[in-house]
């Protein structure tokens, strides 16, 4: 059944159309606790979701659908490893990734926490070679530049982790990341690069992505261009994969490999062996650190009661606005610059994993699931797109992200930056009314212009400090949020059939823009296309 049919999605709907001209002003109003009552706390974070257009039976009838769909038993079906990507036919296990060392996990007849934590020891060893100076190039010299080669899930997690954790980083070592096919990316992230102190980890759970093993190609021939063609790339060479065959046939030696499982999905997967580039950076301590972070974060979910439970809070709010409120979009706005690359790891993380049409049986929803999710580092979004937040037509939940203490302590920069975020949430809710425009003595014709309706929903999730573990429970937290709306919406939130696609028409594309004239059998505006692309090319 599909959940739209349930009594409590239809409950839903009748209390939206009731509700559906309560503004927070008089929320906030007629409740003066709200503001410390409607809150979560978990993991080292504190969720405030009172600036939310929901009342006590709001929260109260999203509970109701989140156990009309067994959201309970579906966790606990994750956490068991059960097959519940049932398209793959695969467990869905990357919080087996952080559970700690010497609990168990039995799948399928293997301790799955006992390979992670072997694969763990195996990347530490690796990581405080490199970062010791121990691992040596072909010439002899250390190596101090890693270059991670990989594209979407296998670059987004690592890149937007290692911009967030720079802080902790070794920074006389630089690492660098190649994803897309355009030439452009390989060559200016490799530029400045001395290719005898380079090592690439090539990270690619299939070891079959075009983009990827394109550039790790293009890395060969680098190396070998410097350092002789008889240079022993296997010094400059690592790689993270499930497909140990076609390491091998690429030439990269096994014992250099680490290993990756198909009960892990690439846009969860930072915290396996493709955040290797991660951890030579921060160092295997730190890493850790993080691990601990998301396995908070998830026994927080595993374990807490809806109402102080921070992923299913988010989550039941997003099915709110979305399927109840047409909200289209989501914003996640980090007051930190470290987590600039955040709403773009988010968008993979979600938009990838419940941009979905279909329930887990192949019926279709006819109702909305997955948002759209942007967003944008404060306060530079401020002077960019809020505007059309404060004063546009469209309905945005967003999410601020925020910490008390800077790693640096420079001025009063936390402050101001703080201050801002606390302006803008509280403008956002309460705005401004016309009658408080006038006033304060504006003149009549700008009166309609500067008046601000608020009633705009945001959480503020908010910890003391960036740092591996808060971070860790910081993407725990979107992770799981991700999986209560996939759960509820009753769709499979772990296969990208989308993406496929992509990568196999791209395939048979490719020899028609090869030598000879292709023999092109494309609908007229693709086939055209190719043409004009040839002949623009001039071969
Ligand atoms: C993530 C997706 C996708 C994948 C890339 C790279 O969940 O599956 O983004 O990570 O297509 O795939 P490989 O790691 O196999 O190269």
């Amino acid at each position: 059944m599909l959940v739209s049919d349930t009594p409590e999605w239809k409950a839903l709907q009748a209390h939206a159309d009731t509700t559906a001209a309560l503004h927070l002003r008089d929320l906030f109003a007629a409740d003066p606790d709200r503001g410390t009552r409607m809150c979560a706390e978990g993991a080292g974070w504190y969720l405030d979701y009172s600036k939310n257009r929901v009342t006590a039976e709001t929260l109260d009838l999203l509970q109701r659908l989140a156990d009309a769909t067994g959201l309970r038993a579906g966790i606990d079906s994750m956490f068991r490893g059960d097959r519940i990507n049932t398209t793959e036919d695969r467990a869905v296990l990357h919080t087996a990734l952080r559970r700690p060392a010497g609990t168990s996990l039995v799948v399928d007849g293997v301790d799955v926490v006992a390979e992670v934590q072997a694969a763990l020891a195996r990347m530490a060893s690796f990581s405080d070679a490199v970062r010791d100076g121990r691992w040596l190039g072909h010439t002899g010299r250390p190596v101090r530049n890693i270059v991670n080669v990989g594209i979407g899930g296998s670059d987004l997690g690592p890149r937007m982790a290692h911009d967030a954790l720079a802080w902790f980083s070794r920074r006389d070592l630089t690492v660098r990341f190649v994803s897309n096919v355009d030439g452009t990316d390989f060559y200016e992230s490799t530029l400045d690069l001395d290719p005898a102190e380079t090592l690439f980890i090539v990270c690619s759970k299939t070891f079959g992505t075009l983009e990827t093993l394109t550039n790790a190609r293009t890395a060969r021939d680098w190396l070998k261009r410097a350092l002789g063609p008889d240079a022993a790339v296997e010094r400059h060479f690592v790689a993270v994969s499930a497909d140990s065959g076609a390491v091998a046939a690429f030439g990269i030696d096994p014992d250099n490999m680490f290993p990756m499982w198909d009960w892990v999905g690439g846009r969860y997967s930072f915290d396996s062996a493709i955040g290797l580039s991660l951890m030579v950076a921060i160092g295997a301590d730190a890493f850790r650190e993080m691990l601990a972070g998301f396995h908070e974060m998830d026994e927080h979910f595993r374990t807490a009661p809806w109402q102080a439970n921070i992923p299913v809070l988010m989550g039941l709010l997003g099915v709110w606005y979305g399927d109840f409120g047409g909200a289209q979009t989501h914003a996640v706005l980090p007051y930190s610059q470290y987590l600039a690359r955040l709403p773009a790891y988010l968008q993979q993380l979600d938009m990838e994993s419940n941009g979905k049409r279909v329930t887990r049986d192949g019926v279709a929803v006819g109702f909305e699931t997955g948002p759209i999710v942007w967003g944008e580092a404060g306060t530079n979004g401020q002077h960019a797109f809020y505007q059309l937040i404060h004063q546009g037509t469209k309905l945005i939940p967003c999410d601020f992200v925020v910490f008390a203490q800077p790693n640096e302590a420079l001025g009063d920069h936390q402050d101001l930056l703080v201050a801002n975020y606390l302006a803008q949430t509280e403008a956002l809710a309460f705005g401004r009314t016309a009658a408080e425009v006038e006033a304060s003595g504006v003149a009549p014709a700008l009166v309609a212009h500067r008046t601000f309706p608020g009633n705009h929903p945001t959480n503020s999730l908010m910890a003391r400090r960036l740092t591996p573990r808060t971070f860790g429970a910081l993407v725990a937290a979107y992770e799981h949020k991700v999986f209560t709306q996939g759960w509820i919406w009753g769709i499979n939130s772990f296969d990208q059939w989308g993406v496929e696609l992509g990568k196999q028409l791209a395939q048979a594309i490719v020899p028609e823009l090869g030598p000879g004239e292709p023999d092109l059998a494309h609908d007229s505006s693709t086939d055209a296309l190719v043409r004009r692309y040839r002949e623009l090319r001039g071969t």
